[in-house]
């Protein structure tokens, strides 16, 4: 298990490497080119200048978060095969640069969603919430203003500016897409970088649907068992393997994440460990990561995770805004810093009463 942080690269991130640095137990960062667009390729120079940002640091980089699939991708244009050429490029890039591990998702047009980005707890603290009769309510089309208003001026990855400023054309685009549709462009896409994965040993670790339920009419594929086992079946090899998202799968309360774990029992390279907290079946906020704080068992994920044999990259998730922090909502330093040194008490504990060491 190896602790990381996610770090959004220079100068779109308040939090810096140095202080990541002194958070205890991390030694590298989950990192990302943020300019990106999906689609486009990462050339050998610019994922090196970003090693030597991170390195000079002291710090490494444990794998990317994210390299973004095109929509043509996902919805199998006739761009399609260009992109994912270019994505084969990109992989064939990191891998020369030492880089094992790729998170990415298949989630169409947006990537995670909340209906609240400062939802204020008991504590005075505040967190990002769901509420699906608020959502319910939006107009996909026209949500760049709000997005803005509320995402303290960052660009917030998956509600990129870019993005929200053609969301009509891609509700359009996607208007004969089903599951099925998209279940087939996401094997097609994995079958096609199988090579290039294989070359240089990277995983692959799709995210999964967040909220775990489709919205907006749109399709929505990883987002429960039976579904993620039916796409590790599909393409069965290693490179193949999922990011075990606690929150996002745990949005839906009937999602047993330990059961998640064991049913995909080496193909997790990458975990965002997180609580939450449901107050209805209509409405969850995030929480603190401590147990007490929300609904889920984190001692008991930790432990399906150690049990399981999990060796891979491990980051704390979406954190509170605490101490008057002015951040990214949920990429602030210090509530994540804290989920960081709990989740490692917790494995702490684990191995050490396992009698294994
Ligand atoms: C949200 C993140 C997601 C994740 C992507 C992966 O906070 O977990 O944006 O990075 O879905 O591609």
């Amino acid at each position: 298990m190896e602790m990381t942080l996610r770090w959004y690269g220079p100068g779109y991130d308040s939090v810096s490497l140095k202080q990541i640095k002194q958070i205890p137990g991390v030694k590298s960062v989950i990192t990302t080119l943020m300019g990106k667009q999906a689609g486009e390729v990462w050339t050998e120079a610019e994922i090196a200048e970003l090693k030597r940002v991170v390195e000079e640091e002291g710090l490494t980089i444990a794998g990317i978060e994210s390299v973004n699939i095109s929509d043509d991708i996902k919805i199998g244009t006739e761009k399609r095969e260009q992109h994912i050429a270019n994505y084969i490029e990109t992989l064939e890039n990191l891998g020369k640069a030492g880089i094992h591990m790729v998170c990415y998702n298949f989630m169409p047009v947006f990537d995670w969603t909340r209906s609240d980005l400062a939802r204020v707890r008991p504590d005075g603290s505040t967190v990002l919430a769901y509420n699906q009769d608020v959502v319910d309510k939006i107009d996909p089309a026209h949500m760049k203003e709000s997005v803005e208003k509320m995402s303290n001026g960052f660009v917030m990855p998956g509600w990129e500016p870019e993005r929200l400023s053609r969301l009509e054309a891609l509700f359009e685009a996607y208007k004969d897409i089903d599951d099925e549709k998209l279940f087939n462009n996401l094997v097609y896409f994995l079958e096609s970088i199988g090579e290039v994965c294989e070359k240089y040993d990277i995983k692959m670790g799709i995210h999964p649907d967040d909220p775990a339920w489709p919205i907006f009419g749109l399709p929505r594929i990883v987002r429960d068992k039976d579904r993620i086992v039916k796409l590790l079946k599909a393409v069965d090899k290693p490179y193949n393997g999922i990011t075990l998202c606690t929150g996002s799968l745990g949005s839906n309360p009937a999602n047993d994440i330990c059961d998640i774990i064991k049913a995909a029992k080496g193909r997790i390279p990458f975990a965002h460990v997180r609580n939450l907290k449901y107050n209805s079946d209509r409405d969850f906020e995030e929480a603190a990561h401590l147990s007490s704080d929300g609904s889920m068992d984190m001692h008991a994920i930790m432990k399906a995770l150690y049990e399981t044999g999990f060796d891979g990259v491990i980051r704390p998730d979406h954190g509170r805004m605490i101490w008057d922090e002015v951040a990214m909502p949920g990429y602030g330093l210090y509530d994540r810093a804290l989920g960081a040194v709990y989740l490692q008490g917790l494995w702490e504990a684990i191995d050490k009463e396992s009698g294994k060491n």
